[in-house]
């Protein structure tokens, strides 16, 4: 008979044997998470949920009620367990810090409670992305520096798909394994050990309504990936969701490569350093990946606030290595 993997279970075997357990026990308390959101989610619909709550969050985009519910629900289920210094979500202005009456842990969790917001009201794919650091003092203060870390020192990341099915998608930076819920039983199973990027590419993501908003080294960076700039061109199709999770994962099983350009007015684009881009690139790179803001990888970026925006570019690496190629030229 195949043995039947829980995500408790694969997460608890690959513990290292001088380990407290925190760590495991962080990352059980996120598959929680995604349950309750699953569940959320999946009644969306039925319950009066949907709607714009009418305050607008640090983005200055208006805050919907299901992004408001993951947001709490996380900082809920994680503020009291005794394993987090300090978190940090794409919608609050400031860093979380840990209530006085519990006690402090080595971590910190940073993450976009529920991105894709447009994507809610028309019942399209959305997700949760999450990203964890260790606490860089030993009292355990739980500062904004402990959070303003790089990608390239996460210890785990990863995200929660809500689509035709739930999964939960996570690095410790020993692979990228892949877990689906089963409704039935309530538990997430392993559907998808060691995920790779598949070569060839299949496909590329971008909102190309932007198109002349972008650099003509950006333009030609897409005419190149439709074959019309050079003759070395992979051949691709188009696909954009407009959530970053969904596309992401659909790239991660098929290949290829997103990216969110700076945009003349815009020069950091729309993408968040702490909460999207870090851990996405986190997670590429254990896939055989590669992410980048068009000059450097986004591993090495440290953030300088905590909503700070980046260019971004991320799938296979030889098409996000072409793309520092074109914006490398001259304009
Ligand atoms: P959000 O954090 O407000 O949900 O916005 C992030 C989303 C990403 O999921 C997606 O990649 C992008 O915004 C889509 O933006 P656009 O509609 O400009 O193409
Ligand atoms: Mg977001």
């Amino acid at each position: 008979m195949t043995k039947i993997q829980t995500i408790e279970r694969f997460i608890f075997e690959r513990q290292p044997h001088t380990a407290h357990g925190e760590f495991t026990n962080l990352l059980y308390d996120i598959a929680l998470v995604a349950k309750l959101i699953a569940y959320k989610t999946n009644r969306a619909g039925l319950v009066d949920i949907l709607g714009r709550v009418g305050v607008v969050n640090v983005q200055g985009e208006s805050q919907q009620k299901l992004d408001v519910f993951a947001d709490e629900l996380i900082v809920r289920i994680c503020d009291h367990t005794g394993r987090l210094c300090v978190m940090a979500s794409e919608e609050r202005e400031d860093i979380i810090t840990i209530p006085s009456e519990y006690r402090k842990g080595a971590y910190v969790l940073v993450f976009d409670p529920l991105d894709g917001s447009s994507n809610i009201d028309v019942n399209v794919s959305i997700g949760t992305i999450f990203g964890i650091y260790r606490c860089k003092d030993w009292d355990l203060r739980g500062r904004l520096e402990d959070v303003l870390q790089p990608a390239r020192d996460l210890a785990a990341a990863g995200y929660i798909l809500f689509g035709a099915s739930t999964m939960m998608v996570y690095s410790t930076g020993q692979g990228v394994h892949g877990f689906t819920l089963d409704l039935e039983i309530g538990e997430f199973l392993l559907s998808h050990e060691n995920m790779e990027l598949p070569e060839p590419p299949a496909y590329y993501s971008v909102n190309h309504a932007y198109y002349e908003r972008w650099s003509s080294n950006v333009q030609r960076y897409v005419r190149w990936l439709q074959g019309q700039d050079g003759s070395d061109a992979p051949i691709l199709s188009s696909r954009y969701i407009g959530s970053l999770v969904a596309d992401f994962h659909r790239n991660l099983l098929r290949g290829g490569v997103f990216f969110y350009p700076a945009e003349i007015k815009k020069p950091n684009g729309k993408i968040r350093l702490l909460y999207e881009a870090g851990p996405l690139a986190f997670l590429i790179k254990q896939a055989g990946g590669y992410a980048s803001d068009g000059r450097q990888p986004i591993l090495d970026i440290t953030p300088a606030n905590l909503h700070q925006r980046v260019p971004f570019y991320i799938g296979n690496h030889s098409l996000v290595k072409r793309a520092e190629y074109f914006i490398g030229q001259d304009e």
